[in-house]
This record gives structure tokens, sequence and C-alpha cells, in this order.
């Protein structure tokens, strides 16, 4: 850890997983799965790969590096976020944040629990920043303790 001191105040509060690992925000009544995250064009990274990352609800769960046209990543039901009434998702592009160089804000979307349908996958398309990302997603019921 390093790099702890370069880290912003903003980045601390984070936990970065790799796809591999499960990243589950616990509590509520209906669970968010995020299935696969594509991107369609990337470019909110003048220099290379964008590095777009996931917030779930307002805690980053998962960052990637990505070309244009790469295989979607797909998560395989380790990404998901339990909510009551209202799960957000929101994508950005990883640069560090630092004052000349800020992170891009590329677009987030509400899941609500009419959304509910065992079966059904959803499809997002999300553009900002120069880039444009294709999510899809589900809602199920969260399995309780009972
Ligand atoms: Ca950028
Ligand atoms: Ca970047």
């Amino acid at each position: 850890m390093s790099n702890l001191d370069k880290m912003t105040a903003n980045e601390q509060l984070f936990t970065e997983l790799t796809p591999e690992q499960a990243a589950v925000v616990e509590g509520g009544a209906f669970k968010l799965y995020i299935g696969s995250i594509e991107a369609l064009k990337t470019g909110a990274d003048p220099v290379g790969n964008d590095e777009p990352y996931l917030v779930l609800n307002g805690k980053r769960v998962w960052t990637g590096s990505m070309s244009t046209g790469d295989p979607a990543v797909n998560f395989k039901n380790n990404l998901s976020v339990e909510f009551d009434q209202i799960a957000t998702v929101s994508l950005y592009e990883d640069d560090g944040n630092h004052w000349y160089n800020r992170n891009d804000f590329i677009g987030s979307f509400d899941v609500n629990p009419s959304q509910l349908n065992l079966g059904t996958v959803y499809s997002k398309e999300l553009s900002g920043g120069g880039s444009k990302y294709k999510l899809t997603y589900a809602v199920q019921v969260s399995s309780g303790p009972f």
C-alpha cells in the first residue's frame, strides 16, 4: 500500500474488486444483478484504454480496462446490490481524479422493483465523456435469511 498517500480522499472510500470476487452490497428485499458490460465505443481516456468503473448505490464495486470492441465482461452473477426502492447504477471512467485530469461521468440509471421479472435481462446503453457502454442487468427477489 505504498501508493496510499497518493490516493485522493475520495478514492479511499471505495473498495475495488476484480470480477472474480463477489461484490455484494447488502440490505433490501430486491436484488439487482449486473450481468455484463460491453464497450461499444471508448474515448473517455484520450491516451489508451478506458478504465470504466461501476458504482452501485454509491459504492464502487468494479473497475476494468476496456477498448472499443473488446468482448463483453460477464460478471457471472457476482456483481449485485440489494435494495428496497431504488438501486442506482453509475458508470465512470477513472483518470485518478487529479485536479488536472478528472474522472469522466459516463452515465447512470435507476432500477426499481417494478422491473422484477424473473428471467428477464434488461440492457441499457450509457454514453458520456466520449465513450459508450452497454450494460445488462436483472432484478430478482433477495434471498433472505429465512
Ligand atoms: Ca478520462
Ligand atoms: Ca482513464
